[in-house]
């Protein structure tokens, strides 16, 4: 299967838009609705605690541990369908994930800020396999410096697969925005690869 390179400066993104068949994706979606141990987390904006607009949850290797706000975060271990799911992102993107950010959006009013996933853990140029399942999502990219570019959104499908790698991080940040729309369910997973941080 091949994806279809995004024009971006400065990145280097592939859309997938069937990575997972329909049905597949359908199965796969009620599986993570009852079998992920959803979080809701919270964020500490000028010392209050926020909670944070979308449910979590963090699975992996036993060794890719992350920290956050000062709390060392172990991962949850590996659930058979996130494995299954974590072999095909391998297959396509041709590259090995070690953990699984899972984020679960339950309505249009549930959305995730401008941000780029920089953290050390990951490493300067980290490889992101972002893979969705449910309701249709809009998603954008916003470069991080050059004004004249026009942010670009993409409709993230279900069963899509969308490949973030090479100076991608450095120079751009993304975000999910809110929607007032009637929006049904829908659950991102970001595969990385963490690395321990000297
Ligand atoms: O839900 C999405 O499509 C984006 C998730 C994301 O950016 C992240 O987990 O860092
Ligand atoms: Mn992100």
């Amino acid at each position: 299967m091949t994806g279809q390179q995004i024009f971006m400066p400065d990145a280097d993104v592939v859309y997938f838009k069937h990575a997972f068949s329909s049905d597949e994706s359908n199965d796969i979606l009620a599986v993570l609705l009852s079998d992920i141990e959803w979080q809701q987390e919270s964020i500490k904006i000028y010392g209050r605690e926020i909670p944070q607009p979308r449910l979590t949850a963090w699975y992996g290797d036993p060794e890719a541990i992350y920290t956050y706000s000062n709390i060392v975060n172990h991962p949850l271990p590996w659930l058979p369908v996130l494995r299954q799911i974590k072999d095909q992102c391998e297959a396509l993107c041709q590259a090995q994930f070690n953990s699984v950010l899972l984020n679960y959006y339950r309505n249009g009013q549930e959305s995730m800020g401008w941000h780029q996933d920089n953290e050390p853990e990951l490493g300067k140029h980290p490889v992101i396999a972002s893979v969705s399942f449910g309701a249709t999502r809009r998603f954008q990219f916003r470069h991080k410096s050059r004004k004249d570019l026009a942010t670009i959104t993409i409709e993230l499908e279900s069963g899509s697969l969308l490949l973030m790698q090479g100076t991608t991080q450095e120079y751009w940040k993304h975000q999910v925005p809110k929607t007032t729309q009637p929006i049904d369910a829908r659950i991102n997973l970001t595969f990385r690869f963490i690395r321990p941080v000297p």
